[in-house]
């Protein structure tokens, strides 16, 4: 990971979270739509308690729709909404509003029987590494009036980011560890590109992402590498992938490492189509 994360930093972050949670009314988590059980961290629910929360599944570009749809189904209950969201557009933002209010619903009754219509909901922001969190807080602020400083006398040191949807965002987000002991975790977030290509050799991690697609996604790996037919064989595969892009060194030895970047960094871009790796029920 970027972060080194180990014991005493994962409770320093929980502890500091857990401290802004009190300045907020809701939190939106942010995770990556294609990998949405893995870019989660384990303790979120714990972390959040009660606190209303809306779960963005971010970089729903790169991601099937239909199954986007069902993890939102699966993720929505009471305090909790999910929505599809693309933080390079800023697709999703409108919904925004709309959820707090959903979510918020007693607070601003509570409110308005005062006799104050005009309030701004305070949100922050948490989620794993590179899952958009930055992308999503400059896309609000774009949206903005004024980045409001320290206000004398109120919570000094916390800055909030105004918006025109009367929502202030705190503007240094939560940074979350995921789930990183799972094997299975640790492959979706190098494949997506969460980490980075620390975990195994990238050819490894290339092959075992072949393997994945050959299986579930067998007709964008044909039609991007203009294959006829498929192997079972994950190396094969890889091998007449490398032929097809003439990644081959010499007397036809494929250059495994030129075939693993290629793979990649197509597969994270989306040149390989909309791809759900984690669907609702699996893992
Ligand atoms: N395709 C796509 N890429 C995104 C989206 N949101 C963020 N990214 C990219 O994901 C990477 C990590 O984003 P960043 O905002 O820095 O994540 P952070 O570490 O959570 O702050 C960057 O390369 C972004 O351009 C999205 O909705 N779609
Ligand atoms: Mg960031």
């Amino acid at each position: 990971m970027a972060i080194n994360w180990f014991p005493g930093h994962m409770a320093k972050t929980r502890r500091q979270i857990k401290e802004n949670l009190k300045l907020v009314d809701a939190v939106i988590e942010i995770r990556d739509a294609r990998i949405v059980k893995s870019s989660a961290n384990p303790e979120i629910e714990e972390i959040c308690g009660d606190k209303p929360r809306i779960i963005l599944l971010n970089k729903a570009d790169l991601s099937e729709k239909e199954i986007t749809n069902q993890w939102i189904r699966n993720l929505s209950k009471q305090n909790v909404k999910a929505i599809a969201f693309n933080a390079l557009t800023g697709e999703g933002t409108n919904k925004i509003r709309g959820l707090l209010d959903e979510l918020l619903k007693e607070k601003h009754d509570r409110i308005k029987n005062k006799g104050i219509m005009k309030f701004v909901d305070r949100v922050m922001v948490v989620g794993i590494p590179n899952g958009g969190k930055s992308s999503f807080i400059n896309k609000m602020a774009k949206a903005s009036v004024a980045k409001t400083g320290d206000k004398p006398g109120v919570t000094k040191s916390k800055q909030w980011i105004k918006t025109k949807m009367d929502v202030e965002l705190l503007d240094t987000p939560g940074v979350l560890w995921p789930k990183f002991e799972d094997e299975q975790v640790g492959l979706n977030l190098a494949f997506t590109g969460a980490i980075k290509d620390e975990i195994m050799d990238i050819e490894t991690l290339a092959l075992k992402l072949i393997e994945k697609l050959q299986g579930e996604y067998p007709e964008n790996l044909k039609t991007r590498y203009k294959l006829e037919t498929l192997s079972d064989n994950a190396l094969e595969n890889m091998d007449n992938i490398g032929r097809k892009r003439g990644a081959v060194i010499s007397r036809g030895e494929i250059d495994y490492n030129r075939v693993a970047i290629m793979l990649l960094d197509e597969f994270r871009a989306g040149k390989l189509g909309k791809i759900s790796l984690e669907k609702p029920d699996s893992i």
